[in-house]
């Protein structure tokens, strides 16, 4: 970090790959898990891309020690997964499932015996269909039934876990779930409604925080894994990085897009209070937001996770204010239909460590692919390899500007992308659904490579 020395990645730098657990898992009514909101959205007709659900996933609750052979083989130093919180306490509080906590030991014992960090995130979605009766998100009391959810995590895994992440992408599951309702339990919910439940979110966030801390058997790191759009400057003039700065935490207008921003969701975390803007723009559909509020948000984290797939190139206009720089005719793009930015992965980082001053890791990026199997029984995907060859080159920038503590590629394997369903694949492990065969894919190699040597050739 100091202002001359260009080193690249620390030499523990937390080289990893990420899934979910009802991307994964399967296994959705076994050995006493109760009913989460997406086990109820994905059974209606016409949700998921053609009527897909998790039901079986890529069954790695049978499977997760052939996996973690996998995850081996690929040399990965860190694996990113999530509990599902309905596994655990079926009815999302009280009665615990002894067999849930189970499966979740033995993941993490086989972990640790193959030299696999486990980074263990809370709240990937499953919120338990038993709460939802009882208001979900909306319902206050959700701070004490997460921080219960936190104490038994705390208490069952953290003797041999040390990362913790709490919620990721409220934006998402916010935004998506309660605003468009694209996402379980698809509700269009008044907007009034969407910044009571985000604001009970980053409550429960604050909660879980105190009670990992609490009951922690080690001195726990504890972080947090929103996701956003980064911004990137046109050029590396002064004015036009000013404007990436200042659009990359500016908020939208008082609509049903507003979810989709940066600093309504970390600057009450990092700061301890919503940023002004925002409180100005959003007035009339604020919940009541006390001072105690902001301070259960803002109990001190470790570390800031950040998801990144991808950014807006921004330059200053002639009026002074940002603008965003269309893209050229044919501009690179996944085939989820995203657009390759690799600058993202430096500008991102180094706007967010610059304003919250916390160790950085990359919860999540990555890409689908349209990827088969080929006539030679190989997987080829030469455009993975070409996106996170570039996008890690940034990032490698990155670490001489920010403190950035790892990486975690999503995803391991192909899995159940919600709306998607099946139909796009994001894994560096390929998986064949009617089998479950696991084929590593070129990227897979790939990566090993990079691990093995540090990223020196990025
Ligand atoms: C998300 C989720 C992942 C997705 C991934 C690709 O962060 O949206 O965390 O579960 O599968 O981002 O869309």
């Amino acid at each position: 970090m100091s202002e001359n020395k260009k080193s690249g990645f620390p030499v523990d730098f937390a080289w990893g790959a990420a899934t979910s657990s009802y991307q994964v898992e399967g296994a959705v009514n076994e050995d006493g898990k109760g009913m989460h909101i997406w086990d109820v959205f994905t059974k209606e007709e016409g949700r998921i891309w053609g009527n897909h659900n998790g039901d079986i996933a890529c069954d790695h609750y049978h499977r997760f020690r052939e996996d973690v052979q996998l995850m081996k083989k690929m040399g990965l130093k860190a694996y990113r997964f999530s509990i599902d919180w309905s596994r655990v306490l079926p009815e999302g509080s009280g009665k615990i499932n002894e067999k849930g906590i189970a499966f979740y030991n033995a993941l993490i014992d086989e972990l640790l015996k193959n030299d696999i960090e486990p980074y263990v995130t809370l709240y990937h979605w499953e919120l338990p269909y038993e709460l939802y009766k009882r208001g979900g998100w909306m319902n206050p009391q959700i701070v004490e039934w997460f921080g219960e959810y936190a104490k038994l995590v705390a208490e069952q895994f953290s003797d041999r876990v040390k990362y913790f992440f709490t919620l990721n992408e409220p934006q998402c599951f916010v935004g998506l779930g309660f605003v468009n309702g694209d996402h379980a339990p698809g509700v269009q919910a008044p907007i009034r409604d969407t910044f009571e439940m985000a604001h009970n979110a980053l409550k429960a966030h604050g909660r879980a925080v105190q009670m990992l801390r609490q009951y922690g058997k080690q001195n726990l790191v504890i972080g947090y894994a929103p996701t956003a759009s980064m911004c990137y400057p046109e050029t590396e003039r002064e004015e036009d990085i000013a404007a990436a700065r200042e659009a990359l935490f500016s908020l939208p207008p008082a609509g049903r897009e507003w979810t989709w921003n940066v600093s309504w969701w970390s600057d009450p975390v990092l700061l301890g209070h919503y940023p002004e803007e925002g409180i100005m723009k959003y007035e009339k559909y604020l919940p009541k937001i006390t001072e105690e509020d902001l301070k259960l948000i803002s109990e001190p984290i470790d570390m800031y996770g950040q998801n990144i797939y991808n950014g807006r190139c921004i330059r200053m206009g002639k009026d002074g204010k940002p603008e965003e720089v269309m893209r050229y005719e044919g501009f690179p793009k996944t085939a989820i239909d995203w657009p390759v930015t690799p600058e993202c992965l430096y500008w991102g980082p180094r706007f967010l460590y610059e304003r919250y001053r916390k160790p950085i890791y990359i919860t999540e990026n990555g890409l689908s692919c349209h990827d088969v199997i080929s006539l030679d029984g190989k997987v080829h995907d030469p455009n993975r390899i070409d996106f996170t060859a570039r996008y890690l080159g940034q990032l490698k920038k990155a670490c001489d500007d920010a403190d950035i503590r790892g990486y975690f590629h999503w995803s391991l394997m192909d899995n159940f992308e919600w709306s998607k369903g099946y139909s796009e694949r994001f894994g560096m492990i390929y998986v064949d659904y009617r089998t479950q065969e696991r084929i590593l894919k070129d990227s897979a190699y790939w990566y090993k490579n990079i691990i093995e040597t540090n990223g020196r050739e990025l």
